[in-house]
């Protein structure tokens, strides 16, 4: 092996010791004695970056020298975790972390643990953005991760007494980030507002105000590929530090306006999550950063001139959009070419074209980003114009091909009625090169419902690229018992690079001492979440119940309610007396969730899931049979720790609503098995893992077609099921809410006239499986072995694959030499 390759460390746990020492006392301006865990925190990280850093400078030298095209991927979202061990792992230096802290008097644990996780994402969109880079660098493949530096991430969800969600700032960085550089030699300046103008004959966008862009650079270090990418995240400054005549007038708060305003642009994440925002503040969000980066990646490839070349960009860089939050880069970079470096239209449409691609993340059509042209006007008058040529060169093609007056209406990038919008996704879909979902299923239904017309136009631009997740975060980092026996089962631990070696492991689930020992690793790592749940959050949890979990936002078609109201009807039939409490399985019910703060039935959903936990725990009759735990905050440590423990999964979403999932890929690779639906990549999940080692119910993607074309009417569904009636009953009536029949009124009126996820209707198939669930669960080395066959058969969702597939079927770009 080359010395790339090897992620073995030259310093030893001593000299690693010397170094932290040197940090505290030259960064920190502390003894070892007088430091604090963090200190020791902050100091070990500034370690490991000086560390990386021949390999970082190499990495980018090589970029930018060599001829491989490097990645961009452009996303609002990046939902990294806590570093410290991530960047230790891949840069070798775990070892010599734990002697060297420890050495100094410090619990290694507690250092990592003093880290504050970064928010910087809502849920899947982000978390996969991040075991992109993750696989990106690990394949030792130039690329940048380009987004925003939000000041504060995701809300900090707290629970009131009442069990209500409470939203506090994420103000994540009031603690020192030692991982993130703030380079304010490499700004960008960002313009908005104003109008456009004819000068010489040539439109001059005349801009109203500026923002300053600085980037913050943080080190992605490739697993034992010796390379290391950036992410480069953008904040918002102000060029005025003070309007000084305004000042002078005493006028303080208004001088220190502008500086504010630029200021808000990096200053929150939107907390939504698969569902349309559509502010003004975010869509100033989305072209800073877009521009920013293309600003940047001009700058980074033709150094030294400012006559670059941009014929050549396409071959220097391809940019990925990750949904539809940075498709404003689409006329940004035709602007930059045309009115900065002075192209023609078709040569700046070829670039452009060239360059971008899309991934979109939904089916839910009210997720796709639709802009009002007025606020584009507004905002950013000379992208307006752009686009108002580009639909026109879109409907002259679309004539060209014969397309009818009524499909070419349904396709307009930019509305011609009394109120015009910009529809972001279409945009993405004409102007880039290839479209994916990342799904099977979702890319189909991309291909036959959401993008159509468009996909009947240009088939040859419709790909799929399955998701994928990270094994060296949610395998290595967080189940180290489980790494441990699978290196112990293959024989090496090379499956942390190539993650199909896990197929060695499917015969072994035929091996009874293997199986014992699988159960009994899942058991630890139960125990351990058991005591991380009292230490945290002060639950009792019984490791020796079935550890059941959902987790993900909480949103209607994920459908949490259709997990609540199964345990709500099986309290009511322990109640009743239908069931003998001594015949039921004992099951701990584990949620994690967020809802957005103005998702009015998401919330009350989460109101009702921890009143019912309430109720369930102080009722002697339950006998302790069945609990649910409800951790606030669910965030990627939470995760971490819960994924491990957990033995049967939720993936309970409509079909076709979930555009994939990637917990679902976490579970199944940590030994749970999965309860879903056909949806998303569940249907993938099951089709390797073989249809005996999943719980499938519910209706299909075709059935549930047909039942909206019928008219559905979920209270036949209420009438029809005594047990599903008891359970809404329960809500209505008062039980969970000290006998208040208003608290869920809203909630008990949508099930019952709307129900648009078709919750009731699925409900009998739901409990329907419970039973084959619990019969598994009694025989224990059974369900270990299917657990196991779980785990050998998911080595396809690992995220190198799909950055692989990226690699062939939509960047064409290929690792730097070693
Ligand atoms: O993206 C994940 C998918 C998941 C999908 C999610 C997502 C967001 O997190 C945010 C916006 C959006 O349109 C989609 O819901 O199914 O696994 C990564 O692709």
């Amino acid at each position: 092996m080359t010395e790339l390759t090897a992620p073995k460390s030259p310093l030893t746990a001593n000299e690693f010791a010397d170094e932290i020492r040197q940090a505290l006392k030259y960064t920190q301006g502390v003894t070892p004695e007088q430091a604090k865990t963090a200190d020791v925190y902050v100091a070990t990280a500034t370690v490991v970056r000086r560390h990386l850093m021949d390999s970082w400078m190499k990495t980018q030298q090589d970029m930018i020298n060599g001829d491989t095209k490097a990645v961009g991927y452009l996303s609002a979202e990046f939902l990294m975790g806590k570093q410290l061990r991530n960047a230790l792992l891949n840069a070798g230096l775990t070892p010599q972390f734990e002697e060297a802290v420890r050495g100094l008097g410090f619990d290694p644990q507690a250092v990592v643990d003093a880290e504050y996780e970064p928010g910087l994402g809502n849920g899947g969109l982000g978390r996969l953005a991040a075991c992109f880079i993750d696989s990106l660098a690990s394949l030792g493949v130039p690329a940048f991760g380009y987004g925003i530096q939000y000041k504060y991430g995701i809300f900090r969800q707290e629970f009131d007494d009442e069990g209500r969600q409470i939203e506090r700032p994420d103000y994540w960085l009031s603690n020192e980030d030692p991982w993130g550089h703030i380079d304010y030699e490499r700004d960008q300046r960002v313009n908005f507002g104003g109008k456009v103008v004819e000068e010489n004959g040539k439109r001059v966008w005349k801009p109203s105000w500026a923002v300053r862009a600085i980037p913050v650079d943080y080190m992605v270090p490739g697993y034992a590929s010796g390379r290391v990418n950036t992410l480069r995240l953008w904040q918002a400054r102000s060029y005025d530090e003070f309007d000084l005549l305004t000042f002078n007038k005493s006028e303080y708060l208004d001088a220190v306006k502008p500086q504010v305003k630029a200021e808000d642009i990096s200053k929150v994440l939107y907390p939504e999550d698969s569902t349309e925002v559509g502010k003004e503040l975010r869509l100033e969000q989305q072209y800073f950063f877009a521009s920013a980066s293309i600003h940047d990646a001009i700058r980074v490839f033709y150094p030294d001139t400012d006559k670059p070349d941009l014929t050549t960009f396409a071959d220097k860089i391809t940019f990925q959009l990750n949904d539809t939050h940075p498709v404003i880069g689409i006329p940004e970079l035709m602007r930059i070419m045309i009115d900065e470096y002075g192209y023609d239209w078709d040569t700046a449409w070829e670039v452009t074209h060239k360059t971008f691609n899309y991934t979109c993340h939904t089916l839910l059509p009210e997720a796709l980003e639709v802009w009002p042209a007025s606020l584009i006007g507004k905002l950013l008058p000379r992208h307006l114009e752009i686009i108002e040529r580009i639909n026109k060169q879109f409907v002259s093609e679309l004539e060209a091909k014969g397309a009818s007056e009524d499909q070419i209406k349904r396709m307009l990038i930019l509305t011609d009625d009394e109120h015009p919008v910009v529809r972001m996704a279409y945009l993405a879909t004409y102007a880039g090169s290839n479209v994916n979902g990342v799904a099977e299923l979702h890319s189909q239904l991309l291909k036959d419902v959401t993008l159509r017309d468009f996909s009947d136009v240009y088939p040859a631009k419709f790909k799929n690229v399955t998701n994928g997740v990270t094994p060296r975060r949610f395998i290595k980092l967080a189940n180290p018992r489980l790494s441990e026996l699978i290196t112990e089962g293959l024989g090496t631990d090379k499956w942390l690079e190539d993650l199909d070696l896990l197929e060695g492991l499917a015969p072994l689930a035929q091996d009874d001492e293997f199986v014992k020992k699988f159960a009994a690793v899942k058991h630890e790592n139960k125990v351990a979440f058991a005591d991380f749940s009292k230490q945290r959050y002060g639950a009792e949890l019984d490791a020796n119940t079935m550890f059941d979990t959902m987790i993900k936002r909480l949103h209607e078609y994920k459908r949490q309610a259709l997990k609540i109201l199964e345990i709500i009807a099986t309290y009511s039939d322990i109640k009743s007396g239908k069931v003998n409490v001594q015949d039921i399985t004992p099951r701990t019910y584990i949620f994690g969730a967020k809802a957005a703060p103005g998702y009015y039935l998401a919330k009350m959903t989460i109101q009702l899931i921890n009143n019912v936990a309430k109720v369930i725990d102080n009722d002697p009759d339950v006998n302790g049979k069945i609990k649910i735990f409800f951790p606030w905050n669910y965030n990627i440590e939470v995760a971490q720790m819960l994924i491990p423990a957990t033995e049967l999964d939720e993936q309970i979403s409509q079909a076709g609503k979930e555009a994939s999932g990637t917990s679902n890929m976490k579970f199944a690779l940590n030994g749970a098995l999965t309860v879903g639906t056909l949806d998303g990549a569940n249907v993938e999940i099951r089709e390797r893992v073989g249809a005996d080692n999943f719980f499938l119910f519910g209706m299909t993607v075709d059935e549930v077609e047909k039942m909206y074309e019928q008219g559905y009417d979920p209270s036949k569904y209420y009438e029809a099921d005594p047990r599903l009636k008891a359970a809404i009953d329960m809500v209505a009536d008062g039980t969970f809410s000290n006998g208040d029949r208003n608290t869920y009124a809203p909630l008990v009126s949508d099930w019952l006239t709307k129900d648009w996820f078709m919750t009731l209707a699925d409900f009998s198939a739901y409990h329907d499986i419970q039973a084959d669930i619990d019969a598994l669960y009694a025989d224990q080395l059974e369900w270990n072995r299917k657990a196991i066959l779980n785990v050998a058969n998911s080595g396809y969702f690992s995220s190198d694959r799909s950055i692989k597939d990226y690699l062939d079927r939509i960047w064409h770009t290929r690792s730097l030499d070693k």
